[in-house]
């Protein structure tokens, strides 16, 4: 019984060690379990909350990886599905020194891109309170984007609050065109809509928050909240009764890398509101969470406890 549940694509990464160096030329590589939506169930599963986490992995060692890692974390995997007739996906990241790193993924065609969407009927949806969605399970397979269209009509006849970070990975999409119109449709179905501001420009066109949260409330009943993540700077959050605020960021020692942050940002938010937090108070929780992410080579290592999070509010 579950209180939080995502879908989508566990990896492995294989983070470079070496600054600055190419894929090609680095030597030395750590290796992390990643995935955006894996990402938020590990974050929310530390923060204290029972999550599930839908998926497949292949019949391989980067699959068992991933799963002694899932359950490790105390995430229910039991729905996680073993494909012995594909691989498990993974990705290659390049440490940076300044910006974010390169990224050079190995999934086409991944057990997770073959989700056998009868899992999804064996899912109990009675104790869950939020769901979380991303357009990087839809970018997949049309396999997968109908496996997402079926869980969100699910979750909708459940009534079960769902957010959505478009999460926009242009490499894995036929077009632009196609990547633009299928995620803003998507979208639709999502109660809180997560774009980052350089996704809303591409999606919508225009840089300013309050135009990119406008375009997400006007187009569905459903969408009630737009929170537009602005990186360091924190977030613009718009309510469909046209109300808004801006939530400060928070300053970091160092950037180590920057994947993950915005994983990271989802876990605040949700478990903020899994907690009885206000919108507010969720947001800044998402840039607390996202700020201790950035500090950490993997995409999900620097995701706090509920200790860590107090002793950073208190630093
Ligand atoms: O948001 C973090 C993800 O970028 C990373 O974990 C890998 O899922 C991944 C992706 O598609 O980029």
């Amino acid at each position: 019984m579950s209180e939080f549940l995502t879908i989508g694509e566990p990896m492995a990464v294989f983070a470079s060690e070496n600054p600055d160096l190419s894929l090609v030329d680095a030597t030395n590589f750590k290796k992390f379990v990643a995935g955006a939506e894996l990402n938020v169930a590990i974050g929310v599963q530390r923060l204290g909350h029972q999550s599930q986490y839908l998926s497949a992995v292949g019949d391989d060692p980067l699959g068992q990886f991933i799963i002694n890692e899932v359950h490790e974390s105390g995430i229910d995997s039991s729905l996680i599905d073993l494909d012995k007739d594909h691989w498990t996906g993974f990705y290659m990241k390049q440490r940076v020194t300044k910006g974010d790193p390169s990224t050079y993924y190995f999934r086409k065609s991944s057990a997770a891109a073959n989700f056998n969407h009868e899992i999804l009927s064996k899912f109990d949806f009675s104790d869950l309170k939020i769901a979380h969605l991303s357009g990087i399970f839809a970018a997949l397979s049309q396999n997968d984007l109908d496996s997402l269209n079926r869980l969100n009509q699910l979750l909708i006849q459940h009534n079960i609050f769902t957010t959505f970070d478009p999460n926009l990975r242009p490499a894995l999409w036929p077009s632009q065109e196609e990547m633009v119109k299928t995620t803003n449709k998507i979208a639709m179905n999502a109660n809180l809509v997560l774009p980052g501001i350089n996704e809303g420009e591409i999606l919508m066109g225009s840089r300013d928050p309050n135009e990119i949260a406008d375009f997400y409330l006007n187009q569905s009943k459903i969408t009630k909240t737009v929170v537009v993540k602005l990186g360091s700077k924190g977030a613009f959050i718009k309510h469909k009764d046209g109300s808004s605020e801006t939530v400060a960021g928070f300053k970091v020692d160092q950037v180590i890398d920057t994947v993950g942050a915005g994983d990271g940002f989802a876990v605040g938010m949700i478990t903020g509101l899994l907690e009885g937090q206000s919108i507010s108070d969720a947001v800044s929780r998402g840039c607390a969470v996202g700020a201790l992410a950035v500090m950490r080579p993997g995409d999900n290592d620097g995701y706090p406890t509920p200790s860590e999070l107090s002793d950073f509010y208190n630093k």
